[in-house]
């Protein structure tokens, strides 16, 4: 019979060699049609399934809502500045998007993994937050540099109204605003941040939408499909000052003598 060349590859999720392109087994006419939109898209090609409405509609929301937070941000930084010194597109998005991580926009996994282990192994709020300080750790999600209680993020009220009131049921959003209450007495820049929130209510999603199993949401959580929402959402942002500095013609930025303390060793 026929042997068949063992495949160099396996891939399942976008099929481009018939007539029409699919993603995940629907095609793109399809996708068009029926208006599954950004959010459908990103179901059929990160989840490989079609996830219900609301929760498309949610990616759409936090793509918006990370879609930039202006030019002071560590991402926005950095591609300013590579743009200036005469960069493309390209190099100057991915000097910004280098800089997401643990303190910057890159807080989501380990925030999903965090809550939700805590929340599985029936630990207290307070408990899980003396643990941490007692680890002298970071909770992933709680925190920002110039958001607090006085000040509130109304990218996290935004999402947090349209999970509580769009998600079947939130145990570990609740869990996370749990933490919140008790950090927030601490300092009031405490509070879950963006990436908490997003972190918590997918969580939330993956085990309450009935179209995963555990161990399906687990590993996306590992895979880093959360922080792949935040990275998608800021490429937005990073593409828009990379256009802006271009369009204003800006000259190669050099950071002032006098905004830099030069400490010598020898003295
Ligand atoms: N303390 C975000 O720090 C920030 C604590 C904490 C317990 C915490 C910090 C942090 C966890 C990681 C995280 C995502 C670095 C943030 C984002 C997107 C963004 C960004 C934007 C956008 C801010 C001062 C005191 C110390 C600390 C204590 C701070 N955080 N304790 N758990 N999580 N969070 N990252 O204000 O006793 O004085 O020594 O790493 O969730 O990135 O807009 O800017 O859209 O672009 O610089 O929103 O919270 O404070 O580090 O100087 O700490 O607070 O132990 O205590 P800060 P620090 P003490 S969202």
């Amino acid at each position: 019979g026929l042997i068949r060349k063992p495949a160099a590859f396996i891939s399942t999720i976008c099929d481009e060699r018939g007539q029409e392109l699919s993603y995940c087994g629907v095609p793109i006419t399809q996708v068009l049609e029926r208006q599954l939109g950004v959010g459908g898209t990103i179901s059929l090609l990160w989840f490989q399934r079609e996830l219900p409405e609301w929760a498309c509609k949610f990616f759409e929301l936090v793509l918006i809502v990370t879609a930039d937070h202006g030019p002071a941000v560590s991402g926005a930084h950095n591609t300013m500045v590579t743009a200036r010194a005469g960069k493309d597109l390209i190099s100057s998005v991915v000097a910004g998007l280098l800089t997401i991580g643990d303190r910057f926009g890159g807080a989501l996994d380990r925030a999903a993994a965090d809550f939700c282990a805590a929340y599985d192994r029936g630990q207290h709020p307070q408990e899980f937050v003396n643990e941490k300080r007692a680890k002298g750790e970071l909770i992933m999600g709680i925190g920002h540099r110039v958001k607090s209680i006085n000040n509130p993020d109304s990218r996290v009220r935004e999402l947090k109204a349209y999970v509580t009131s769009r998600w079947p049921t939130w145990p570990v959003t609740r869990y996370a605003l749990d933490v919140e209450a008790i950090t927030t007495r601490k300092k009031p820049n405490l509070i879950l941040n963006v990436d908490g929130i997003v972190a918590a209510a997918m969580v939330d999603l993956f085990r309450h939408c009935q179209l995963f199993t555990q161990e399906e949401g687990n590993n996306y959580i590992q895979m880093g499909s959360i922080n792949a929402l935040f990275v998608l959402g800021r490429t937005i942002g990073l593409v828009g000052h990379y256009l802006d500095q271009k369009r204003m013609k800006q000259p190669l930025y050099r950071h002032p003598w006098d905004d830099i303390t030069y400490m010598s060793p020898l003295h």
